[in-house]
């Protein structure tokens, strides 16, 4: 048996909603699926891209990280990855420097991996142009792409993939799990999607998990993932009736809002009130605004939220990041502001010289 546990996109360093907490439940999401490994006696775990949300992660992202992979080292079982495009760097890459340590396989497309006596290839993230996988004559190949059969302007054309030799394909980039069994020359193959393993946008509706296979027998085992609760409202139902009888503490809120009845200030409000982690609404009712312009989707009643998120999204530096949290503190009156920013410069100032 070569078991091996198949997990991808787990986005550490996320710091979704501009949250230290959703960053902490994607590092925590990443040493649960380590417990797993180990729980599960796999000889390898098979990452498939996206380790990282960025570039840059963070000193507490790589600690996290490193974490993980001396428990999986120190219980003998591989892990090996790919480049996903979130992470991918110009010259080294993360995944580089985790095989420099020896805590980590570079998996390469052109250079098997033995796990086994089951040859292994990867393929890192190449782009979103149609591409064509090298071919095999057997063995596990790990790949980040997009395929057609889960959005049609997927770049790797499923059946590309079925015929380029290998009995499994595992992949990452798309969130959620798919198993598709493909038949090529009377032979079956696995192509899988393990998802992600915390939510990462609020249509990852469905529970996160990763795959157990069996890489002899193609056999495929689901086991599920403890996340953060995500609460979502559906546009029938009365948000703040629902908000109001259920336990939703700690939770991330969706709502999708279809009736003028409540404002967003007013949903957000109550969620807030009930010990919700994050309160999100999704503004389906119709404006004329709207019609006149289809790609604002999302209205937010609490603009501080808006702008919080929207700067966790930019590539900005830690430094960036720090004077911004000082500006928009409500705790620092905005008197000090002004003393508290030249004193975080001064502080980095030191370190650089
Ligand atoms: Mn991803």
């Amino acid at each position: 048996m070569a078991k091996v546990l198949h997990t991808g996109d787990t986005h550490i360093g996320f710091r979704q909603y501009g949250l230290e907490e959703r960053r902490d439940d994607f590092a925590k999401a990443f040493l649960q699926v380590v417990q797993l490994a180990l729980d599960e006696s796999v000889a390898a775990v098979i990452h498939a891209g996206d380790l990282f949300e960025d570039r840059t992660p963070g000193a507490e992202d790589l600690l996290a990280t490193l974490q993980g992979l001396f428990t999986l080292k120190d219980a003998g079982i591989h892990f090996l990855g790919i480049v996903g495009n979130h992470e991918q760097r110009r010259g080294v890459q993360w995944l580089d420097f985790f095989e420099e340590l020896g805590l980590a396989v570079h998996l390469r497309p052109d250079r098997a991996f033995e796990l086994e006596g089951i040859p292994v290839y990867g393929l890192d993230f190449s782009g979103r142009r149609e591409i064509t996988p090298p071919t095999y004559a057997d063995g596990v190949l790990v790949c980040h792409q997009l395929l057609d059969a889960v959005d049609l302007d997927g770049e790797l054309p499923l059946e590309k993939l079925a015929s380029c030799g290998t009995r499994i394909v595992l992949l990452g980039d798309y969130h959620e799990y798919r198993e598709w069994r493909e038949r090529y020359k009377n032979r079956e193959i696995l192509i899988t999607y393990c998802g992600s393993t915390e939510r990462w946008a609020l249509d990852e509706v469905s529970e996160r998990g990763v795959n157990i296979i069996d890489l002899k027998s193609g056999r495929l085992d689901r086991r599920r993932l403890k996340t953060r609760p995500f609460f979502y409202v559906r546009a029938d139902e009365d948000p703040i009736q629902r908000l109001e009888n259920s336990n939703i503490q700690n939770a991330v809120v969706v709502v999708y809002l279809a009736s003028s009845q409540w404002t967003i200030a007013e949903i957000e409000k109550l969620g807030y009130e009930r010990g919700a982690l994050a309160v999100r609404v999704r503004d389906l009712r119709e404006s004329p605004a709207q019609e006149a312009e289809p790609s604002i989707e999302i209205e937010f009643g609490d603009v501080e939220h808006a702008v919080t998120e929207a700067i966790s999204r930019k590539s900005l530096s830690p430094l960036a990041r720090e004077i911004d949290q000082i500006i928009r503190d409500l705790k620092i009156a905005d008197s000090n502001v002004d003393h508290e920013v030249t004193a975080l410069l001064e502080r980095a100032w030191r370190a650089k010289a």
